[in-house]
C-alpha cells in the first residue's frame, strides 16, 4: 500500500515580539519529520517565518501536521481553515497550547496531538491507514463519529537519547546547505516556575543526547552562531562539562554559542573556563524579579545577592548576559522601573520585561483565569498586558514595561556602549532599541483600546498564497 505523504508547518508570528530578529525555527517538526523519513514516508516541511506559505501547494499532500505556540495559535487556526474549506488533506495539530486546548484546536483540525510527537504522530498516521487502532493510541484528541470528542491519556515522554537528529533538510526552504543554527541537546526542566509551560510539555525529568550526537550537530553547523534551545542547558552541570569538553576535544567549537542558564550556575568556576574557551557568547538568565516575594510566588530558587555576583562572574569570562525579568498582576510601575535600575547598575547586557502570560497548562493560568482581560491569544507573547493587574490600570502596567524597555534601550546608552568600544554590547542595544519603536507603532491601536479601557479585536487577517 503506498504510504500517505506528510507536510510539516510550523506557523509563523504575524507581529512583532522581542525576538523578532531572531530568525530561528523550533527543532521539533524537523525531530519529527526525521523519525518519519526513517520510517519510510515522504515528509516536507515549511517553516512560516522563513517564507510565505503556499496553501494550494500543501493542499497536494495527505495529511499536513502544523506546530504553533499560542501567540502563533490564531494564524495557525486560520491555515488549518483554509486547508479543510475545500475538502483538503487530514490536519493534525501539535505543540504547547494545543497540548491544553484541544477542544478549541478541534474546531479547525481533525486531530491534536498532545505532548511530544515523535512517537504519536507515526502511531497516528499508522492508524489513519489503518494498520493501528486510534482508540489505543495514548497523547491524541479526535472527534468521533457521533460529534463527541474523546481526548486519550496524556502522550509519554519519548526516549530523547534515542531520537535521530533533526533533520532541517527536509525543508526545500533550507538551500545550500545552511542548517539552521539551533540544537537542542536536553528536553525536560527539574525546576517548576508557575509561569512556564515546558515542564507540562517534556517534564521535569532531564534527558538528555549523547555527547557524540551533539558534538555531530555541531559539526553540520560549524564556524557559526549557535544557539543552543534547550529549556534549561546547565540543568546537570556534569554532563555540560563533559559536553563542552568534548566540543574542545572534538574540534566541535562553533564561532559563537548561547544557551538559557540559571542564576546558581554562574558559581562554577571551572564550567565558567570551559565556556569561555568553547566561546559562549552569551546567556539567557531567568532574573523574573528584583522583588523577592515576587520571585517566591514564582516559585523561583535563587536570591537576589546572588544575581549580581552572577553577573559579575559571567563578565569576568567574556560572557554577556540577556536579563529575563515578568512582573505579575501584584506588581505595579514602580517594580518595573525597579527591574530597570537593577539591570543598569549590575551592567546587564541585554534585558526583557515580560508582563507575566498565563499561557495554557501552566499554573499561572489556572490562577489568573478570572484576571484575563481577553483572550485574543495573538496577543499573548510577554510583551503585552493581558492580565489586569491589582494595583494599577493596565494601561499604566503597560505603558511602564515600554517606557522602561526604552530607557534601558536608549540612544544614549547605545552611544555610551559605543564610546567604550563594547562592540557586540552595541548591537543587542540598537537591535532592542529598533525592536521597541518598531512595537510601539504596530501597537497603537492596541494602545489606544487599552487606555480606554476596551480590548483589543483580532488583528487583520493574513492573506495566504492560494487561499
Ligand atoms: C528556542 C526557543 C525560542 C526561539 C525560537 C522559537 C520559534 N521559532 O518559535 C526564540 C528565541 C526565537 C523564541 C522566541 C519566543 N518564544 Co520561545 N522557546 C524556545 C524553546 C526554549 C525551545 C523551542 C524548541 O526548539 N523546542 C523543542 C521542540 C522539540 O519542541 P516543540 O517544537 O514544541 O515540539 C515538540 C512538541 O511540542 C510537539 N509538537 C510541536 N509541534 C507539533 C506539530 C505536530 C503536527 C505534532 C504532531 C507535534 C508537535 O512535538 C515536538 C517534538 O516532541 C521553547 C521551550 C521548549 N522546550 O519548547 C520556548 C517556548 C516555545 N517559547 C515560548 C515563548 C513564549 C516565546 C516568545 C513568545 C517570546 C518570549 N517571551 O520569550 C517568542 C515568540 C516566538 C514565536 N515564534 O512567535 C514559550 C511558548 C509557550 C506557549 N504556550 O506559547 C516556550 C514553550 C517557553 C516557555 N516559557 O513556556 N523561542
Ligand atoms: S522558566 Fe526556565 S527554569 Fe523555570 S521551569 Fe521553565 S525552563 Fe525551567
Amino acid at each position: 500500500m503506498k504510504k500517505f505523504t506528510i507536510a510539516l508547518v510550523e506557523a509563523g508570528t504575524p507581529s512583532t515580539h522581542m525576538f523578532s530578529r531572531t530568525y530561528l525555527p523550533r527543532t521539533g517538526l524537523p525531530t519529527i519529520g526525521a523519525v518519519l523519513k526513517n520510517l519510510g514516508y515522504e515528509c516536507g516541511i515549511w517553516f512560516e517565518t522563513m517564507s510565505p506559505l503556499d496553501v494550494d501547494m500543501l493542499r497536494g499532500y495527505d495529511i499536513v501536521g502544523i506546530g504553533s505556540l499560542t501567540n502563533t495559535i490564531s494564524h495557525a487556526y486560520r491555515l488549518a481553515d483554509s486547508l479543510k474549506k475545500t475538502g483538503g488533506p487530514i490536519v493534525v495539530m501539535g505543540g504547547p497550547h494545543v497540548t491544553f486546548m484541544p477542544e478549541e484546536a478541534l474546531e479547525h483540525c481533525d486531530y491534536v496531538v498532545m505532548g511530544e510527537g515523535e512517537e504519536t504522530l507515526p502511531e497516528l498516521i499508522a492508524a489513519i491507514e489503518n494498520t493501528q487502532a486510534l482508540e489505543e493510541i495514548p497523547g491524541i484528541a479526535y472527534r468521533l463519529e457521533t460529534g463527541e470528542i474523546r481526548i486519550a491519556q496524556p502522550g509519554r515522554s519519548v526516549d530523547f537519547a534515542s531520537l535521530p537528529s533533526p533533520d532541517f533538510t527536509l525543508s526545500p526552504q533550507i538551500t545550500s546547505g545552511r542548517i539552521p543554527p539551533i540544537i537542542t541537546s536536553s528536553r525536560g526542566c527539574p525546576h517548576d516556575c508557575s509561569f512556564c509551560s515546558v515542564t507540562s510539555v517534556f517534564g521535569r525529568k532531564y534527558r538528555f543526547k549523547g555527547n557524540e550526537q551533539v558534538v555531530d550537530e555541531l559539526r553540520s553547523i560549524k564556524d557559526r552562531s549557535v544557539c543552543f534551545g534547550d529549556d534549561n542547558f546547565f540543568a546537570n552541570t556534569k554532563r555540560t562539562k563533559s559536553l563542552l569538553k568534548d566540543m574542545i576535544s572534538k574540534d566541535a567549537v562553533p564561532l559563537r554559542w548561547s544557551a538559557e542558564m540559571a542564576v546558581k550556575a554562574a558559581f562554577d568556576e571551572e564550567l565558567l573556563g570551559l565556556m569561555r574557551e568553547t566561546r559562549c557568547r552569551i546567556v539567557y538568565v531567568g532574573i523574573e524579579s528584583v522583588d523577592p516575594e515576587t520571585l517566591k510566588r514564582y516559585g523561583k530558587v535563587h536570591e537576589m545577592e546572588l544575581t549580581a555576583r552572577c553577573v559579575e562572574n559571567l563578565h569576568r569570562y567574556g560572557i554577556g548576559i540577556h536579563g529575563m525579568f515578568v512582573v505579575d498582576a501584584e506588581n505595579t510601575p514602580e517594580t518595573v522601573r525597579n527591574i530597570v535600575d537593577y539591570a543598569i547598575e549590575t551592567d546587564i547586557d541585554s534585558i526583557q520585561i515580560c508582563s507575566l502570560t498565563p499561557f495554557p497548562g501552566t499554573r499561572s493560568y489556572e490562577e489568573y483565569q478570572d484576571r484575563l482581560l481577553h483572550r485574543q491569544w495573538e496577543y499573548f507573547e510577554g510583551m503585552h498586558v493581558v492580565v489586569r493587574p491589582e494595583k494599577c490600570s493596565a494601561y499604566d502596567m503597560q505603558m511602564a514595561i515600554i517606557t522602561q524597555m526604552q530607557r534601558f534601550y536608549s540612544i544614549s546608552r547605545v552611544i555610551s556602549a559605543y564610546r567604550k568600544g563594547r562592540s557586540w554590547r552595541i548591537k543587542y542595544l540598537a537591535g532592542g532599541n529598533y525592536l521597541m519603536r518598531k512595537w510601539v507603532k504596530e501597537n497603537a491601536d492596541y494602545l489606544e483600546r487599552l487606555k480606554n479601557g476596551y480590548y483589543p479585536s483580532a488583528r487583520s487577517k493574513p492573506v495566504f498564497a492560494g487561499a
